[in-house]
């Protein structure tokens, strides 16, 4: 509890222009969750080094992404959004908890196989123990819920799993996280592959939508959408890739299925690809009018970030003196 709340805490890496799938599977979800939980939302930039950066790039797209988070509607006055690689703690942490970890339960790690597959000229050991650095993100701060997306599901397990490990051990001292999966939107899927889910770093610019896509690129790229065969609008399994326009359709009109399926009825699938891409486009204008302001405004988004920073370290600080105390590493002494 922080303030009287139960905490929660997430983050996403800074890879990138973020796509509508990070947007409808996570970050609009997070906006109104200050009500009730005290917030915490990290600019995951030591996660991001796990593949090649450029440096220059690297720094823009970690700056740009905690405007994104700042545009979307995340208030930085009611949530406290910083960069992780600000706060050492949770690289200290993620040492003492990769002794806590078992390699075999790395090796079961999905998102590991899927992305050693995807750069195999770079199979580095930050890639294998990037699980022990997220759970060092969550159980730094004693969060009780996170919320992501589906992929994330395994990586929140191995987080559980290691808090219960260091309990046994020590006694009380993280907070057991649940994983907090949104119903709608939990999965938006490629526009040019249904079954394969939507990613920052796909190559295919036609299968994302990036959140600062313009509004004639968003409508073609709905318009190029690979659907299924036959003609009908119709939530179904064998039809994923007009699932997936009905999932995106829905999350942002908050239309139910049966209501987009009227809507549609007889209409073909060019109508219904021309009306997701509208209301996309019109979701994602003032997210990007706000965007572009507060990347204009430096000393506002400088000031916010500093003064975050400085809260989420104090918050750090605790947990970790606590675990260091518990493992039995000596005290620093001070000079008198
Ligand atoms: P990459 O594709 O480079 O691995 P990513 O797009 O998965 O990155 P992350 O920073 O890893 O982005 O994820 C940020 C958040 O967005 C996580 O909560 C994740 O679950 C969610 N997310 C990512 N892609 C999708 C998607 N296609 N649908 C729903 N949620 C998603
Ligand atoms: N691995 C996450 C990003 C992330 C994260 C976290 C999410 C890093 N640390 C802590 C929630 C809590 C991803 O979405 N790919």
């Amino acid at each position: 509890m922080l303030n009287g709340k139960k905490i929660l805490y997430s983050g996403m890496q800074a890879t990138g222009t973020l796509t509508l799938g990070n947007y409808l599977g996570a970050l609009k979800n997070w906006v109104k969750l200050h009500e009730e939980y005290e917030c915490l939302y990290g600019v995951m930039d030591l996660h991001s080094l796990t593949v090649r950066q450029n440096a220059a790039e690297f720094r823009k797209n970690a700056r740009s992404l905690y405007a994104l988070y700042v545009a979307a509607g995340l208030d930085p006055e009611k949530n406290c959004i910083y960069y992780q690689s600000h706060v050492s703690g949770h690289a200290e942490l993620g040492w003492i908890l990769s002794c806590f970890t078992y390699m075999g339960e790395l090796n079961r790690m999905t998102q590991f196989k899927d992305k050693a597959a995807k750069h195999a000229d770079n199979i580095n050991a930050g890639l294998y123990t990037y699980p022990v650095l997220m759970a060092a993100d969550i159980l730094l701060y004693q969060a009780d819920v996170v919320p992501v997306g589906v992929d994330q599901k395994q990586h929140l397990e191995i987080t559980r799993d290691i808090a219960q490990r260091f309990n046994a051990l020590y006694g009380d001292v993280f907070t057991v996280p649940e994983a907090y999966i949104p119903k709608a939107g939990a999965k938006i899927m490629s526009l040019q592959d249904p079954l394969k889910k939507m990613s920052k770093s796909d190559e295919n610019a036609n299968a994302t939508i990036l959140l600062l896509d313009e509004k004639d690129a968003v409508i073609r790229k709905f318009k190029r959408a690979v659907t299924d065969s036959g003609c009908e609008v119709r939530y179904a399994e064998d039809k994923p890739g007009v699932s997936n326009l009905m999932d995106i359709y829905g999350c942002v009109t908050g239309k139910s299925y049966e209501e987009i399926e009227r809507e549609f009825d007889g209409r073909g699938y060019g109508d219904f690809k021309l009306a997701v891409g509208e209301a996309v486009a019109q979701e994602l204008e003032p997210l990007q009018k706000k965007y572009r302001e507060i990347m204009e405004d430096k000393s506002y988004l400088d000031s916010v970030i500093s003064a975050n920073d400085e809260k989420a370290a104090a918050y750090a600080a605790k947990t970790l003196r606590k675990v260091q105390k518990k493992v039995g590493l000596t005290e620093k002494l001070r000079r008198s």
